[in-house]
């Protein structure tokens, strides 16, 4: 059972049904999980930093590299289950009457926890596409087996997420730019904010005249910016907060 933790007033006098309520989630909501984040001690990677791996360029020199990268990743996400901070986020949906959660994880668990209308700005690890012709596979099926696979037009198959410097989905970036500059209330929960476009979304939010919290386990480079940090896991912290509105 998780605690009620104390909260600011300020905090407490926006946790009401007419509050407008952005999420923008991180790895580290998935962490509780067992998916390994990107950066830091716990890193995904020790060996290589997300940036060798996850480009366009870095497929091109080393498809199957990056391709068993990706198969590891799935194997790791299809064997784990949500934890207590997804689930509190579909409570957060039902409780407020505008809503929107904005995830960089490609690892489908909002979803899979019951949260809709996901807004997913880095794609998403099952879904595939051919680097050739830019068919979308939702699974391998009418592929050729390989590492990668390819497309019958003879393209390499690579994940449908976006990769340094590649353009996030247009309608998904749009859309949370404009939420995040009209909520009242904006939470960064378990991510580093370091990438950008999405790191930018506190920002605005907090330029909109939002209140911007942050639920981390540990500071980050927009910790100086928020109004309010919650240090800790976000399977502990989510859960807690849902209980001043339960
Ligand atoms: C917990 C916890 C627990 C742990 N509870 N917390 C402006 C300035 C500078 C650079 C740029 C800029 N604009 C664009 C750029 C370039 C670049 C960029 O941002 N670079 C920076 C790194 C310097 N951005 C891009 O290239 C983006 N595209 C773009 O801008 O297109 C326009 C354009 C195109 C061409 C030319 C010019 C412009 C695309 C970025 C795509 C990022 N892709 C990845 C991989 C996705 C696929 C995959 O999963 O493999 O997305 S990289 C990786 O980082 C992944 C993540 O979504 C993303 C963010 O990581 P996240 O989630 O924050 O994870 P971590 O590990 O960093 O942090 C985890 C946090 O959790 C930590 O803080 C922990 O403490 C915490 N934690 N346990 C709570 N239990
Ligand atoms: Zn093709």
């Amino acid at each position: 059972m998780s605690k009620r933790i104390s909260i600011s007033d300020a905090l407490k006098s926006l946790l009401v049904k007419k509050t407008k309520v952005v999420v923008l989630t991180g790895a580290g909501i998935s962490a509780e999980s067992g998916v390994p984040t990107f950066r830091g001690e716990e890193g995904l990677w020790k060996k290589f930093r997300p940036e060798e791996l996850a480009t366009f360029d870095a497929f091109m020199a080393n498809p199957e590299l990056v391709w068993e990268w990706y198969e590891y990743r799935r194997k790791i996400i299809e064997e784990i289950k949500p934890n207590p901070g997804h689930l509190a986020l579909v409570d957060f949906q039902r409780y407020f009457d505008k809503f929107d959660l904005i995830t960089q994880n490609v690892d489908g668990l909002h979803r899979k926890t019951g949260s809709k209308n996901v807004i997913e700005l880095h794609g998403n690890i099952r879904r595939n596409k051919c680097i050739q012709c830019g068919k979308k596979y939702e699974s391998l099926e009418g592929t050729i087996d390989g590492i990668p696979p390819k497309c019958p037009c003879g393209g390499n198959i690579r994940p449908d997420v976006v990769w340094f410097g590649e353009m996030l989905p247009q309608d998904a970036i749009n859309y949370a730019f404009a939420v995040s500059s009209e909520c009242d209330l904006f939470f960064s929960v378990g991510t580093s904010a370091v990438v950008h476009p999405a790191a930018s979304l506190p920002l605005i939010a907090k330029r909109g005249g939002a209140y911007v919290m942050e639920v981390n386990i540990s500071p980050t480079e927009i910790s100086h910016i928020v109004d309010e940090s919650l240090l800790g896991k976000s399977g502990e912290i989510l859960p807690s907060l849902v209980k001043y509105f339960k």
